[in-house]
Formats: C-alpha cells, structure tokens, sequence
C-alpha cells in the first residue's frame, strides 16, 4: 500500500475552520480522497490511536487535545504517498515547518499542529484499518 497514506484534520484546525484551506491543499498537491470521515474521537479511541505515546510525557495532553473537537478523518492516494505527505505537512514542531507546508501555514504548536500525517506505509495501513472499513473506500 505505498502509494497510500492515512490523515487526520485535528480539532485545533477544525475548530479554527481551517478544514476546507487544509483540503484544498492536500488536493491541490495531487493526493485523491480514498475515504474520508467526519468524527470525534473519545479519550479512549485517542489513546488507542497513539497508542505508541502512552508513556511519552506528553501523552495524557495529546488525548486530552485529540478528543477536544471534531476531526477530518481521509485515506489518500498518490504515488509515494507517505513521504509525499510528510513532506506537504512539514516538520511536528510548526516552528522547525519548511515555509508554505501546512504545519507553517495553519499550526500553531507541537501540541496542536492541525494535521496528522502517517510516518510508513505499514503504520498508514493500521491507521486506515483503525478509522474505515473496505465497504468505506472508494
Ligand atoms: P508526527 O509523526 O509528526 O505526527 O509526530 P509524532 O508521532 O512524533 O507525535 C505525534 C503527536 O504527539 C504530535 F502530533 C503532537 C504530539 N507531540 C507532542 O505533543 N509533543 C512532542 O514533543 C511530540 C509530539
């Protein structure tokens, strides 16, 4: 699957009605929507997400955070998606973000940075699988 990468709109962006300017550029750097969902995540389903964070000190303000608000859930589609991606929605810290990502343009720290963004195509794959069903993408 890698030419696919899982992400997720976070509440900071959504909450500041940044989702349509975060899609445009998505789209607009060529990725296609395979699924897309509009959601809140529980602190429970938060933390299963990150998961891999439950013992990073920061792990209790992530699900806090994550939980806070809607999030735009989406599977995309591109050649070498998961690096193309990182590379779109630039460095974790929006401060360390190349100019014109969409971490420089839309987040305003490392706690809420607007967007999640796969980091290998097998963790895009658990993510996808975490969010949607096969009846769920097209
Ligand atoms: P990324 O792969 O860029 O989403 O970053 P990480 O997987 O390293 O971190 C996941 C999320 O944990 C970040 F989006 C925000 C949060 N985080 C912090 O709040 N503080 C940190 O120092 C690092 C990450």
């Amino acid at each position: 699957m890698s030419n696919q990468t899982f992400t997720m709109i976070k509440p900071d962006a959504t909450q500041k009605g940044y989702t349509g300017a975060i899609l445009d550029q998505i789209i607009k750097a060529g990725f296609s929507i395979k699924a897309m969902k509009w959601t809140r995540l529980t602190k429970e389903q938060a933390g299963l997400f990150y998961d891999i964070h439950r013992e990073r000190p920061f792990f209790g303000e992530l699900v806090d955070f994550m939980s806070s608000g809607p999030i735009a859930a989406a599977v995309l589609e591109k050649e070498n998606a998961v690096a193309d991606f990182r590379t779109l929605i630039g460095a974790t810290n929006p401060a360390q973000a190349a100019e014109g990502t969409i971490r420089k343009l839309f987040a305003a720290s490392v706690g809420e940075n607007a967007v999640h963004g796969s980091d290998s195509d097998e963790n895009a794959a658990i993510e996808a699988d975490f969010f949607f069903s096969k009846l769920e993408r097209f």
